[in-house]
């Protein structure tokens, strides 16, 4: 993990029109037009240690507008399916009729301002502070959780998903929704990143995208912290956590805009078949076909689960589970 943060203050930069104060209480000042560094010493020192940071008003009202309004025409697309698809992941009690979309499948591909997000200036000043100057999207997905049934997202770390050389990737979860203990917010293992371990994610000799919490002796699922925060806030969680999430028992939707975030030479194992692809996911920085190896332990998701298309898929095979699952009733 690199943390290369400079700060910089007002005085070095007589020029500045809009000076910016940051949410965060010791925070730096920052200028409107280039946001050098957003995260404190103590937020830095929190992501090595916990592997997991939350940071409020990275986006305002303006923009949550803007996102929810095209998330609400990605949602109203559903009416025309009856199965997932390459862009829908359905709950079980999906009907045209009443849609019910878990998931929005890589928005990024199918929306130019889930671009315009991940490339704000203001998360990629925080993406710089936690991967390096040059970061690349990795893949990107739209979680949403229902009032009273949005599904649980067994115990995993993405890690086990998608393996690379080295492991300067995160997850940056946009906070579409107020998200509170009750809708199912991102539950977080501290410290589970630094543990020098891949959980198997198998189950019959077969990849399943959850870990058994039977065979976990080695964890207390009841340090689990959850991410919690105002709509407008971003969590940053490294691929290596083990995390979850329960079922959302509220009366409230909760959206996840997840971004899965690597630096540059972090190559995955898996996928990817032309540089032009590799190259076309870069968000700020150069591109590199050197990929940056590291000793980290990794088993690689294969064969593939015997359900595809998503995590709540994968996880179906799961007989062990941990939180959960309710349906809504129709
Ligand atoms: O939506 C959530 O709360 C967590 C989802 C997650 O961990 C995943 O999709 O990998």
């Amino acid at each position: 993990m690199r943390g290369n943060a400079v700060r910089h203050s007002p005085q070095e930069a007589p020029t500045i029109r809009n000076l910016i104060r940051s949410g965060e209480n010791d925070c730096c000042w920052i200028f409107a037009t280039e946001y050098t560094n957003l995260l404190t010493d103590t937020q830095l020192g929190a992501y090595r240690k916990d592997g997991f940071l939350v940071v409020e008003n990275v986006f305002d009202q303006a923009m949550l507008d803007r996102l929810r309004k095209v998330v609400a025409e990605l949602i109203a697309g559903a009416a025309d399916v009856t199965d997932h698809t390459d862009v829908y992941d359905l709950e079980p009690t999906h009907t045209p009729q009443q849609p019910r979309v878990r998931r929005i499948k890589t928005p990024h591909k199918l929306h130019p301002l889930f671009w315009e997000v991940v490339k704000h200036p203001k998360l990629t000043s925080i993406l710089r502070s936690l991967l390096g100057p040059n970061v690349r999207l990795h893949g990107s997905k739209l979680n949403m959780k229902l009032p009273h049934c949005g599904a649980a997202v067994e115990w995993h770390q993405d890690w086990a998903f998608y393996p690379h050389t080295n492991d300067d990737i995160l997850a940056v979860g946009v906070m579409l929704d107020d998200v509170e203990e009750d809708n199912g917010p991102l539950l977080a293992l501290p410290g589970t990143h630094r543990i020098d371990k891949i959980w198997d994610h198998h189950q019959d000799g077969r990849f399943c995208g959850a870990m058994d919490p039977a065979a976990t002796p080695d964890l207390d699922y009841s340090k689990a912290v959850a991410c919690t925060g105002k709509a407008g806030s971003c969590s940053f969680h490294h691929v290596r956590l083990v995390h979850g999430s329960s079922t959302n028992k509220s009366d409230k939707p909760r959206q996840l805009m997840l971004y899965e975030c690597a630096a540059a030479d972090a190559w995955p194992l898996l996928r990817f078949s032309t540089l032009e692809e590799y190259d076309g996911r870069m968000i700020c920085g150069e591109s590199t076909i050197e990929p940056r190896t590291e000793r980290v332990p990794i088993r690689m998701p294969l064969p593939p689960a015997l359900a595809e298309g998503s995590i709540y898929e994968n996880q179906t095979a799961l007989r062990n589970r941990y939180f959960e699952t309710k349906r809504a009733v129709t």
